[in-house]
């Protein structure tokens, strides 16, 4: 007889998949409850987006032609902050015994958003990877994503490149040395971009995805559906994030699971800093797209 699992969310073949291959996609993973409540919330953060005439930098992140009568949102920036059942879920919601399998006892929270992607040409997320957004000591950090509504190929599912984790960091600035926030086109063009596995999935679907994975998503061509995908990311205890959060948040570094660690687990493989802001945030979308301001 095998021995019991000593994972609480899912197998180790699935966990032997996540270390070689640097993600996970598991239909099915969020019970009906939890979607139920999350999408009564987000209903009512689109109802309250109708208010909105441009993005701002702590809340709504919304297209050029975003309008009360049709509302168009890129994301909801830090939901944690925003609903009591966006922050009971990124404290203690299945997704932390899920990164408490993957990064092990000791969790900290880093950051949340909830990527809208709205129908009808909800812009593309060019390929690249997290870490250089956001640098730790190590490289034990990951995102976990829920599909709040059914994700089809149409939608702009989040499409990974397997095994890209164990390369390189790439460098996620122009040539003339501006943050660009996504891969430039020479070293795009060394990528196997036709092995990306693009995760779509039922509503309830988790994803997640290591902090070096290479990712990006399409634009949503679905003529009515937008395609709400809540992230969150969590680092192992021990691996500190060595910039400024790019957003205040009062979940920012908390440990949701174990305890504060004794020292930092340092790795030495740097990875090159972003730019430190002087202005107001811009999304991923508005920073890849070359806006001024979000
Ligand atoms: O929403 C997506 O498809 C990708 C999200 C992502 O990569 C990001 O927000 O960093």
């Amino acid at each position: 007889m095998d021995a019991p699992s000593p994972l609480k969310t899912i197998t180790t073949a699935d966990k032997a998949f996540f270390n070689d291959r640097g993600y996970l996609s598991l239909p099915s993973f969020v019970d009906a409850d939890w979607l139920e409540r999350l999408g009564a919330v987000t209903a009512r953060i689109v109802e309250e987006s109708r208010d909105v005439t441009e993005s701002d930098s702590d809340k709504f992140d919304v297209e050029g032609d975003h309008t009360a009568e049709n509302p168009r949102l890129r994301r909801l920036m830090k939901p944690q902050d925003h609903d009591p059942v966006y922050e009971e879920f990124a404290r203690a919601g299945p997704i932390v015994d899920l990164a408490e399998d993957l990064l092990g006892p000791d969790i900290k929270f880093h950051h949340g958003k909830l990527n809208f992607k709205w129908a009808d040409g909800g812009a593309e997320v060019k390929w690249h990877q997290d870490i250089p957004f956001w640098p730790h000591t190590a490289y034990n950090v990951l995102t976990i994503g829920l599909a709040l509504a059914d994700i089809t190929e149409e939608m702009g599912p989040m499409g990974v490149l397997p095994g890209s984790h164990q390369g390189p960091v790439y460098d996620h600035y122009s040539d003339k040395g501006d943050w660009q926030g996504f891969i430039g086109e020479d070293d795009a063009a060394g990528l196997d971009l036709g092995a990306a596995d693009y995760l779509k999935g039922p509503a309830g679907t988790v994803t997640v995805h290591h902090c070096r994975m290479v990712h990006g998503s399409k634009p949503n061509t679905h003529p009515t559906q937008p395609r709400p995908f809540l992230l969150f990311a969590y680092s192992a205890a021990d691996c500190l994030p060595i910039m400024p959060y790019n957003q205040k948040s009062d979940m920012n570094g908390i440990v949701v699971r174990g305890r504060h660690p004794e020292f930092p687990d340092i790795d030495p493989e740097p990875c090159r800093l972003p730019p430190l802001r002087s202005g107001p945030y811009r999304s991923i979308f508005a920073s890849q797209q070359g806006e001024e301001k979000s």
